[in-house]
């Protein structure tokens, strides 16, 4: 499958950055493109000049917000961020088009920060500006969610994601949802830590779009995932994960290959491949609520066959029995069992229902302050009635 990825503010462009680089590594690892365009679109002139791998022209590097912003961010105003993103989708649709393969993309895929004023308020925009352009075409969205810590320091930081998840959910055809939370490990510094959860963060989407790509018979399995599995499994809020699971590395030349207890194994193996890719999903949810779910098996030819295949589609069946499941084996890695799984259509999300309560809360605090201060203001004026002013 083959993305246009377009990044908004600071955590969109550098998630773009990331795809970037991973079309890189399928076009060296593998002689195949899965992203024919990927473009970063700011406010900020600095944060745009700090990626590394995107295009460093302006057609791909896209700076908005002109006066308005003096290429300096919105300072986390969402509303402005929707605002200028809004005034500018034409100069960012015509920098899409330069695309050289712009036209042999399968869907969109637009990124943001929910938690930041110009991603998180851009991101809806656009998604509705690139659907009404290229009706055809799906629009997903990544949406990052903010680290603990933000909520409770930054107030604005719920208010703004609540508002970038409502707007989101009603124009893409699907949202991944990816908690950086969920991403925290304790060995890396912070800087260390954003690109390493970055790399985190898009991996899963390697496999998952270069199998459908692959030209050489031997790297296509009996049951290839293509775009069209992809597309129909998207819909609405979506998580995606990725698990590994290792093969014994040596491979004694007297062992039979096909006995029962080499079979296990591999069913072993993917099992436990699955079980860390549910374990390790972008947002913590239930499976039981996934309307839809897809798995990709990849793993040596030889270590592949229809009975691990399978045994992973009944046991995500007893995980998400109402979904409806697509599948395929990508044979590919050496000396791992890798499974990406994605779950689409999840009718109940309780961190999304979380920020809406929340900021529900904090728009009357904000509008009960508003009053407050408009009072007191009412107040001085009332003091300093009797002085003259030069104006
Ligand atoms: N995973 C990840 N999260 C990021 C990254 N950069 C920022 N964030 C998160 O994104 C939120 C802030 O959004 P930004 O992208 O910095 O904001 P922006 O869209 O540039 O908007 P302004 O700076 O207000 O103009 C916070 O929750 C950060 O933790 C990144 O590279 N990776
Ligand atoms: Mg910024």
């Amino acid at each position: 499958m083959k993305l246009v990825v377009i990044g908004f503010g600071q955590c969109g462009g550098r998630i773009a950055d990331e795809f970037a680089r991973l079309n890189r590594r399928a076009r060296t690892q593998r002689g195949i493109e899965i992203t024919p365009g990927v473009f970063a679109v700011n406010t900020d002139a600095a944060d745009l000049s700090g990626l590394q791998t995107i295009k460093a022209d302006y057609q791909h590097r896209v700076l908005v917000g002109g006066r308005k912003t003096g290429g300096h961010g919105v300072g986390k105003i969402n509303e402005l961020g929707a605002e200028v993103i809004g005034e500018d989708a034409d100069k960012i649709v015509d920098a899409i088009r330069t695309a050289r393969r712009f036209y042999e993309a399968d869907a969109f895929l637009l990124a943001a920060g929910a938690a930041g004023g110009t991603g998180s308020g851009g991101i809806a925009v656009m998604t509705q500006h690139i659907k009404d352009r290229y009706g055809d075409k799906p629009v997903y969205n990544i949406v990052v969610l903010p680290f603990e810590h933000e909520e409770t320091t930054e107030e604005r930081t719920v208010y703004n994601t609540a508002v970038c998840l409502k707007s989101v959910s009603s124009v893409a055809d699907a949202i991944f949802l990816v908690d950086n939370q969920r991403y925290v490990r304790k060995d890396f510094s912070l800087k260390n830590n954003i690109a390493k959860i970055n790399s985190l963060i898009v991996e899963p989407f390697y496999n998952m779009l270069c199998a459908g790509e692959e030209k050489k018979a031997k790297h296509i399995g009996a049951k290839m995932l293509d775009a069209g599995d992809i597309i129909q499994t998207l819909v609405g809020w979506t998580v995606i994960g990725y698990g590994q699971s290792a093969l014994p590395v040596l491979r004694l030349p007297f062992v039979q290959t096909r006995n029962f207890r080499k079979k296990s194994t591999e069913t072993h193996k993917g099992i436990q491949a699955m079980d860390e890719a549910l374990s390790e999903l972008s947002l913590r949810c239930s499976p039981a609520d996934a309307g839809r779910a897809l798995y990709l098996l990849s793993a040596p030819a030889k270590e592949m066959n229809m009975d691990v295949v399978k045994e992973l589609g009944d046991y995500l069946r007893d995980l998400a029995p109402e979904a409806i499941i697509r599948n395929g084996d990508y044979p590919r890695e050496r000396g791992v069992v890798d499974v990406t799984v994605i779950l689409s259509e999840l009718s109940d999300v309780e961190k999304v229902r979380k920020y809406y309560a929340e900021s529900a809360g904090f728009i009357r605090e904000v509008t009960k302050r508003q009053e407050d201060v408009k009072t007191k203001l009412k107040g001085i004026d009332e003091a300093g009635k009797d002085i003259p002013s030069l104006l």
